[in-house]
């Protein structure tokens, strides 16, 4: 039997568009590693809500104009399956020192080692959030906010299982191993914790939720980018379509943020409040004060700016000299793609200060991801402070400097204010509080945290959305909660 690469085969217990149904082997490593994924999923997904019925989004095919239909599911029932972008016909390597020979099928010899790793790394964040975010349905904001957090989840899960199936596909027996160790590995266990240091701190209220698919999320899309360019094609393939289902995850975090500031703007003008740093006062109101918004996104920035590795990094040059990662747009970049003569500037600590250095591009490839990623992430503060200026104030949310708050990298054994000016131990202690969310911070948004679940209700620290998923009106019942 031949399948149609876009559409994607439901027959079959493990939903996929390539072939599986021939390729009794891999099948078989699959149907072995579902049931784990099962117990994985009841013991460290979802909280609760695993019997409702859930307004959700599932991949019916690759073709980017219609790929998803929204029904009611129970989570337990999602079908998550192995969903690859079509072949490119002819496709050659687009960067490195093969550049512009064919892309390789299959692993090659002398990249597997490198490449199992960037695989099996992608693959431990999947779980990783999931994990991080499973208390979340308890205190959910609306029916609206509860579907697309487990939209997100479910999505999660099914790009766990897109590199499991590149594992037990092209890594025998050894990528069979790395996939159970993916289901053993837990987010924050002193023992067994995730691989990156983001996706093993806590998620602990909604606004760490909607900060973490802002900025987290996004350098998942920046490194599924990176490894969409790769010379091995099936992981190409594979990213493409990530990519798809991540753009949501994204659009969550940024309609949240944007709501939750809204709200506070709403509230502060019904209130007369004109000075939005009087926290007292905005905190009075139920709302989450700007300032203190400031301070969450300070703190979810810079994890996720760790998560780009250090900025003159020789792994990164080698990944892309053997064609396997490359870079966010590569294609679209106007130069010879194999860097070999080039430098990239790279912001590093020279005579305590923080200044531009010219490096050799190749070993600044992750530096210039970040840049990428930086510009990125600038657009939904446009977006934010627009909403804050429409309503008269006069506060400005703004990305702290690279030295702020790192934990990997050139400036991980150094403090600095959001402003990137250098300070002692001393003053950091001191000052802590004033740029990062405190003890106090976390119990008053806590406090705040109250689910709301009738249908079309919202909390009232957040604005409801402008348009409803798959245009749902208002008062559309997202999640059937069961009795
Ligand atoms: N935490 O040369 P270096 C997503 C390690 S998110 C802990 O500086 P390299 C998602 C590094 O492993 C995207 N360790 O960096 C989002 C290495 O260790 P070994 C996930 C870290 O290798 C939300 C050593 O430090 N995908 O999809 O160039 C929800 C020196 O490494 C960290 C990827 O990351 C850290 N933050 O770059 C759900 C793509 N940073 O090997 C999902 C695959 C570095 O010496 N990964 N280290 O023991 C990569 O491309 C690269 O491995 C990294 C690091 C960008 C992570």
């Amino acid at each position: 039997m031949n399948v149609n690469i876009m559409n994607v085969d439901y027959s079959t217990k493990i939903p996929n568009n390539v072939n599986l149904s021939e390729d009794r082997q891999v099948l078989k490593a699959l149907e072995g590693w579902h049931p784990g994924y099962m117990n994985w999923w009841g013991d460290m997904g979802p909280e609760g809500f695993q019997q409702s019925l859930v307004y959700l989004r599932t991949a019916y095919s690759v073709d980017p104009r219609g790929w998803a239909k929204f029904d009611y599911v129970k989570m337990p029932d999602y079908r998550w399956g192995i969903l690859l972008a079509p072949q490119e016909e002819n496709r050659v390597i687009p960067f490195g020192q093969h550049y512009g020979e064919p892309v390789w099928q299959e692993v090659p010899g002398e990249h597997r080692a490198m490449l199992r790793r960037l695989i099996v790394i992608q693959g431990d964040t999947e779980p990783a959030s999931v994990e991080q975010q499973r208390h979340l349905g308890k205190t959910a904001p609306s029916l609206y906010d509860l579907r697309n957090l487990f939209q997100v989840n479910v999505e999660e899960g099914r790009h766990l299982w897109a590199m499991v199936y590149l594992l037990q596909k092209y890594f025998g027996r050894d990528g069979r191993e790395e996939a159970d160790e993916l289901l053993r590995r837990r987010s924050g266990d002193a023992d067994s914790p995730r691989m990156l240091g983001a996706f093993n701190e806590a998620t602990p209220d909604w606004l760490s939720f909607f900060m973490f698919t802002y900025f987290t999320d996004r350098d998942g899309k920046m490194q599924l980018h990176s490894l969409a360019q790769s010379g091995f094609d099936p992981l190409s393939r594979t990213c493409r379509f990530m990519l798809t289902e991540e753009a949501h995850h994204m659009f969550v975090g940024e309609t949240g943020i944007s709501r939750v500031v809204q709200r506070t703007c709403e509230a502060m003008r019904a209130a007369a409040i004109s000075d939005p740093t009087d926290i007292a006062k905005v905190r009075a109101l139920g709302v989450i004060d700007l300032p203190t918004i400031q301070k969450k996104l300070n703190l979810h920035y810079t994890l996720s700016l760790d998560l780009f590795g250090s900025e003159v990094s020789t792994n990164a040059a080698n990944a892309f000299n053997a064609g396997i990662k490359g870079r966010y747009h590569e294609t679209q970049i106007k130069d010879d793609h194999r860097l070999q003569n080039d430098t990239y500037p790279v912001l590093k600590l020279v005579d305590g200060q923080v200044k531009r250095v010219n490096e050799p591009a190749l070993t600044a490839l992750n530096m210039r991801l970040r840049d990428d990623y930086t510009q990125d992430c600038v657009k939904g503060l446009l977006r934010w402070n627009k909403i804050i200026s429409t309503a008269g104030y006069d506060f400005k949310l703004a990305l702290p400097n690279v030295a702020f708050h790192r934990a990997i990298g050139e400036f991980k054994d150094v403090h600095a204010t959001p402003d990137g000016v250098l300070i002692d131990d001393a003053t950091w202690n001191k000052r802590r509080n004033e740029w990062l969310p405190s003890a106090g911070d976390g119990e008053f948004i806590a406090s705040l945290m109250r689910p709301v679940t009738g249908v079309g209700e919202f909390a009232p620290w957040i604005s409801p959305p402008k348009v409803g998923i798959d245009n749902k009106p208002g008062d559309f019942e997202y999640v059937k909660i069961e009795t």
